[in-house]
């Protein structure tokens, strides 16, 4: 029997390598847009929600393969920032920013702001478009809250100044290992690993 493909509607390398990390030990194999030859599709974000964009990413490539599909919208909600970056995580400095543009406007926004006011959580939302159509919301979140400045250089976009609850180092700091069993994907990808375990037994 043929393994079974899952293929990650996503542009972000980073996204991707964290995804595959995740879910190396299932039985399928795990592909981005990328690996097939579907580098130039861009898809706009234009939602109202994390689910929104979720479900358009996915759908969209889902037309054009014939395997299962995911895709990843995530953002970072600043309680003090009334939920900002939010859905505009990966532009909050502007159409062209970069993870480090972002990082200064955030750390601009919450100056002077006390460690005690700088709680935040991440947010991921994974669209599963199954062959048959059929679309599942899986979720995860991660809290903790917003440093003084960049700590670490591992993981990307706001991980440097995201600090995990309950371990006091940033995911910049804390490294691949830790992130991908804790983080926001990670939760997310676990609850994933059960629908997909699932359907791989249906068959
Ligand atoms: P795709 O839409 O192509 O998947 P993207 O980078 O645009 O890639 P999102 O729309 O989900 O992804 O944007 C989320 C932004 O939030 C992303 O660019 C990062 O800046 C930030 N982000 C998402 N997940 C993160 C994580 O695990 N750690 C740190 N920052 C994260």
């Amino acid at each position: 029997m043929n393994r079974k493909r899952l293929i990650l509607s996503t542009g972000n390398s980073n996204k991707v390598e964290e995804i595959k990390y995740i879910l190396k030990d299932l039985p399928i194999d795990v592909l981005s847009k990328d690996d097939l030859g579907f580098k130039d599709l861009e898809i706009e974000e234009d939602g109202k929600t994390l689910e929104e964009n979720a479900i358009k990413k996915a759908s969209i490539l889902a037309k054009k393969v014939e395997d299962m599909v995911i895709a990843d919208d995530s953002g970072l909600f600043v309680g003090y920032l009334n939920g900002a970056p939010g859905l505009h995580s990966a532009r909050y400095a502007g159409d062209n920013s970069n993870d480090r543009a972002n990082n200064i406007k955030l750390l601009n926004e919450l100056k002077d702001v006390p460690l005690e006011k700088r709680d935040a959580y991440f947010r991921t939302v994974i669209a599963l478009i199954g062959v048959d159509g059929k679309v599942t919301i899986l979720t995860g979140e991660c809290k903790g809250t917003i440093g003084f400045e960049p700590k670490g250089n591992k993981g990307f976009g706001y991980d440097p100044l995201f600090i995990v609850e309950g371990y006091d180092k940033t995911f910049g700091e804390l490294g691949e290992e830790v992130k991908n069993k804790i983080s926001h994907r990670a939760k997310a990808l676990e609850k994933l690993r059960e629908e997909i375990g699932k359907m791989v037994e249906d068959e």
